[in-house]
């Protein structure tokens, strides 16, 4: 093989590492989280709880009302699903949950026909609804076990939701009531502005929105290295195959924006679906400003001036360099922020 060949080869391969740790990120959600890696995110402090004086009543539109300490609770026959707890802010991790089925509490109770929404509230004022016939899909559970052990303090202890079709924010903590009423109730997160939907497909996934951005960030490292290389006069890269001139420039650099272009609409509807609404994050906002910055520096490429062109560097450089620190910022969040951290990172 020729030797321009093997570092052209060499260049792919290094292009595609954030591809490859996207990949990886993506094969984590099919393994277990140990519990004391297990990701960590709430509102406020951390309340403790002891089993002896905790209970859990439920109340509102039902026949019979109920109150459950936790020796009742733990001793109705119970269940065991592995399900994967995912933050609409990218973090996730998967766990083997125990718990009674909500959907037997709900029949013990007897819920009237007027009633519409369920709502969980936690010893730390969070809390969270469920729709009526969203709640009693088979796989939701109260659960008090997690990979085995007692739940553990800080994934709410002893007793939270688990609904694996539905986004973290409806996975409450320290769940101390669950009232039945016959009206829609706008939880924690979903009175600042998300989905009281909150439903989480594969395809609702911000996973897509990365597999996009590293494919991008392929064609976008091809279309700036060509470009330097086509620049007239220029002894950069020689080591690189000379087909990396102008044409190669032209079809990479539309396949970057093509694919830059694409994950930034994908996040733009999953932000809009999840969120209500667009601009929040300062990953959203360079990404944003990269799609600005490429669109201006493409089009100036096209034009035939000597002012042009050098505009056309100087934007792309500039495009390029936000691009990556985009991405950076993109897997601080859900590399970091899969694993237990500090609430810092999850604001980014
Ligand atoms: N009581 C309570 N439950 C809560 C929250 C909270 O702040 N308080 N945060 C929710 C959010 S936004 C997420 S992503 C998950 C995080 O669960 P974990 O800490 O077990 O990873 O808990 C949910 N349940
Ligand atoms: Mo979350």
């Amino acid at each position: 093989m020729k030797k321009s060949t093997l570092y052209f080869l060499g260049l792919i391969l290094a292009l595609s590492i954030p591809l490859v740790l996207v990949g990886f990120n993506h094969l984590l959600r099919t393994i277990i989280t140990p519990n004391n890696l297990f990701f960590e995110l709430q509102i406020g402090n951390v309340p403790n709880i002891e089993k002896e004086n905790w209970s859990l009543a439920i109340t509102g539109a039902i026949e019979n009302e109920l109150v459950f300490d936790y020796e009742n609770l733990t001793q109705m026959d119970s269940v065991t699903e592995i399900a994967t707890l995912e933050c609409v802010d990218g973090p996730f991790g998967t766990a083997r949950w125990e718990g009674v089925p909500l959907f037997r509490i709900l029949e013990l109770a007897g819920v009237l026909t007027s009633a519409k929404d369920l709502i969980f509230y936690a010893a730390d004022n969070y809390s969270d609804s469920l729709n009526l016939k969203e709640a009693y899909a088979t796989n939701i559970l109260l659960a008090f076990k997690m990979n085995g052990v007692d739940l553990p303090l800080a994934q709410g202890f002893p007793l939270r939701l688990v609904c694996p079709d539905h986004y973290g924010y409806k996975w409450v903590k320290w769940i101390v009531s669950i009232e039945v009423v016959d009206y829609d109730y706008i939880g924690f997160w979903e009175s600042r502005g998300w989905s009281d939907n909150a439903m989480r497909t594969n395809f609702t996934s911000w996973i897509t929105h990365a597999y996009l951005f590293s494919i991008a960030f392929i064609f976008g490292g091809l279309a700036f290295i060509s470009g330097n290389k086509s620049i007239p006069n220029t002894k950069r890269y020689p080591k690189l195959p000379t087909f990396m001139k102008k044409r190669f420039h032209l079809v990479s650099s539309l396949f970057f924006i093509i694919s830059a272009f694409a994950s930034f609409i994908y996040w733009s509807y999953l932000t809009i679906l999840t969120r209500g609404a667009l601009f929040y994050s300062i990953h959203g906002i360079l990404g944003l400003i990269t799609i600005i910055l490429l669109i201006t520096a493409a089009s100036l490429g096209f034009l035939k001036k000597t002012k042009a062109k050098e505009w056309h560097q100087k934007v792309s450089k500039v495009a390029c360099y936000l691009f990556a620190i985009s991405i950076l910022i993109g897997f601080v969040i859900s590399f970091i922020g899969t694993f237990r951290v500090n609430q810092i990172f999850m604001s980014i």
